[in-house]
């Protein structure tokens, strides 16, 4: 059995994060289902703020919160300690600080945008077999997308990864909150953000995301067969 288990969903950007992390480090993990919205008593009891991901380190504890760490950038600051190699947090002490930076960034504001302004509305009531919000969901790309999408071209300015010179924890905290825009939507990024877009396809091409984003994509398209266009 390996030491770690994540609970919550594949369509977390929060979950696919500590994967992620786990995956560069070459370590094996489980995934255990959580519906946030209808959490099992064990789960409340180890998910203080009823968020998912919730990561347990079985070789810690096996029940209760023993072992147990909320918050993606709790986890993978934990994962990174546990498995030192290789280091993904930056290559100098000021790139740990931007890479910190760059998640803490990723995990608010593109997560409320991306997640809440354009998942949620798309993905949310197609599960429920309703008509996705669409006019929300374009509210969102053309209103608050663009200043953030601005703001990581500029920092990828002469530049392949966001923190430093080599790929980071900001990288990967980046690239989940786009796939949670590509899930559900057909977007033209290289057009007006070449950079962010490339970057995006060298994140992709390391394949760390590709099993818990293939999973969360066939999820996805059987609710909502067809992305829609922005
Ligand atoms: N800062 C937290 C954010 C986790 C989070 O917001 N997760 C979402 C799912 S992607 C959630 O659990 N939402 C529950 C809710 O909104 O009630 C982390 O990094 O783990």
């Amino acid at each position: 059995m390996t030491d770690i288990v994540l609970y919550g969903s594949p369509l977390s950007p929060f979950l696919r994060k500590s994967a992620a992390l786990l995956e560069e480090k070459g370590q094996t993990y489980d995934v255990e289902t959580v519906d946030v919205f209808n959490p099992p008593d064990w789960f409340v009891a180890i998910s203080p703020l009823k968020t998912i991901p919730v990561l347990r380190d079985r070789s810690i504890g096996t029940e209760g919160p023993m072992g147990t760490i909320p918050d993606s950038s709790a986890q993978c600051g934990y994962i990174e300690r546990k498995y030192p190699s290789p280091a993904l947090y930056g290559d100098s002490a000021y790139a740990h600080g931007r890479a910190l930076w760059i998640e803490e960034f990723a995990d608010t504001a593109l997560a409320a945008a991306g997640g809440l302004g354009i998942f949620r509305p798309l993905a949310f009531p197609a599960m429920q077999g309703k008509e996705p919000d669409i006019a929300k969901a374009r509210e969102t790309w053309a209103g608050k997308m663009p200043r953030l999408y601005d703001y990581l071209e500029s920092e990828l300015d002469g530049r392949d990864w966001l923190a430093g010179e080599t790929f980071s924890i900001a990288d990967i905290s980046v690239a989940v909150q786009l796939m949670q825009v590509t899930l559900v939507a057909e977007v033209d990024f290289a057009a007006r953000w070449p950079r962010l877009a490339a970057h995006h396809e060298r994140c992709r091409a390391r394949g760390s995301f590709d099993a818990v984003y293939t999973k969360a994509d066939r999820f996805v398209r059987r609710a909502l067969p067809e992305r829609v266009r922005l």
